[in-house]
């Protein structure tokens, strides 16, 4: 049986977030947060942070004003700190269509986005979604693979009437993957030859598994098996959790969770599609739950849950909980209405509120803010210069990570050779 914890959920944002949906993490930079159709990155990941920059506003370019539309979608390249490249999944203003694009920061600048730099993907985007405002997925992650996932809604209305997750000739109800360094003449992405129904095998190029409802938020399993986790939301009566693999079938919408679906099989009984996947947990719409919103594997260093635990919720009930090996278990009960996990660099988890906040998933009471130490803390270099190595140590349940040295670290050194001094830059996450 898993341990239950004690957590707490510690609220991070002062600032007055409009209904954020999305928490991404830049490499070796700060969390950045969607609010309406604009993307803000706050000056500090701090309890209590009350200043934020604009990063970007998309606003005249996103179609929200049905419930499930704006921009839902947003996504880091692999190499931001390098290329400034982004990406952003969102309901276009004309008709609707899930659109992807790409932005770039601004050079110099790394809190602003350039609005002007919008590059549309071509080919089949935008993906028409003009007959409901329903269902249209929108999470984006970059895979281990460097390759640009990106989970679609099956098109809307109920029970899915045109059959599209199972149709591998629409992008609609599939969990997409696209290659955005390779552009294809005009086209600014294209598929791998390693997808399901590359080139002439029948089927879109661009689907990657397919069978989904509206797999509103996924993720990969960052400790050392890349697994993608993915919170497929039900209609009436399943949410589900699938682990998502290359030419899955995940059933929809002959399937909904374990069971037929009740639409078409009042019954019970079905014949589910060849080969198709079942979820590795579903749970009833009982005691007041609605709509799954699907989380983070935990690897933190913290201890904030146990290692290995996929963390997720239920947007109508507020109620977080881990998964592990099947055991489901609840972690803690909010009043939260959950739009959105994420995950910082060090592994902790992070759950958006629809009404505004950023909470951080904390044991109770937080740990005490973490200390950094460097040994030696200076050090002699002849006039030449040369290699050494530090040590940092930190206390026990604190954990760190480093891509570059600028982040952690401040060298003093003197022209010339003789002592420098490092001080490690201030952690307190
Ligand atoms: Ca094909
Ligand atoms: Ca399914």
């Amino acid at each position: 049986m898993c341990k239950k914890n004690r957590l707490t959920v510690l609220c991070l944002a002062a600032f007055l977030l409009a209904c954020p949906v999305i928490f991404q993490t830049r490499a070796n930079s700060a969390q950045d947060y969607q609010t309406g159709d604009k993307v803000i990155a706050p000056a500090a990941v701090q309890p209590g942070a009350s200043t934020t920059t604009l990063f970007l506003d998309i606003s005249s370019r996103v179609l929200s004003v049905d419930n499930e539309r704006g921009l839902l979608g947003l996504a880091f390249h692999p190499q931001y700190s390098i290329n400034g490249r982004f990406f952003v999944y969102y309901t276009r203003q004309t008709d609707g269509g899930l659109t992807i694009a790409e932005y770039h920061v601004t050079p110099g600048d790394p809190n602003v986005a350039d609005p002007n730099s919008e590059i549309l993907f071509g080919a089949n985007f935008p993906i028409n979604h003009s007959a409901n405002t329903n269902h249209n997925g929108g999470c984006m992650q970059f895979g281990p693979d460097g390759y640009l996932y990106a989970g679609t809604g099956d098109g809307g209305s109920a029970d899915d009437p045109p059959n599209n997750g199972q149709n591998i000739n629409v992008l609609l109800g599939k969990i997409l993957r696209l290659d955005v360094d390779t552009p294809n003449g005009a086209i600014h992405y294209s598929s791998p030859p390693t997808n399901p129904f590359f080139g002439s095998t029948p089927g879109a190029d661009e689907i990657y598994a397919y069978g989904m409802r509206n797999p509103w938020r996924f993720s990969f399993d960052r400790g050392g098996t890349w697994q993608l986790y993915v919170g497929d939301v039900g209609q009436n009566t399943r949410e589900e959790i699938d682990i998502v693999t290359l030419g899955g079938n995940y059933g929809w919408r002959v399937m909904e969770g374990m069971i037929c679906n009740p639409f078409y099989f009042p019954s019970g009984v079905c014949t589910p599609p060849t080969g198709s996947i079942l979820p590795i947990f579903d749970y009833t719409h009982s005691a007041g739950r609605c709509s799954i919103t699907g989380g983070y594997v935990y690897r933190g260093a913290r201890a904030t849950a146990p290692a290995g635990v996929y963390v997720y919720a239920d947007y109508c009930t507020g109620e977080i909980w881990q998964l592990q090996s099947g055991v489901n278990t609840l972690m803690i009960d909010t009043s939260r209405l959950i739009t959105s996990f994420g995950e910082d660099e060090a592994g902790e988890v992070y759950v958006v509120g629809q009404n505004g906040t950023i909470d951080r998933l904390t044991t109770n009471p937080p740990p005490s803010p973490c200390l950094y130490m460097i040994s030696p803390t200076s050090r002699l270099f002849p006039a030449a210069g040369t290699e050494g190595s530090l040590t940092l140590a930190t206390t026990t349940d604190c954990g760190w990570i480093a891509a570059a040295n600028v982040d952690w670290i401040t060298f003093s050194a003197n022209a010339g050779g003789g002592p420098a001094s490092f001080l490690s830059a201030y952690l307190t996450i």
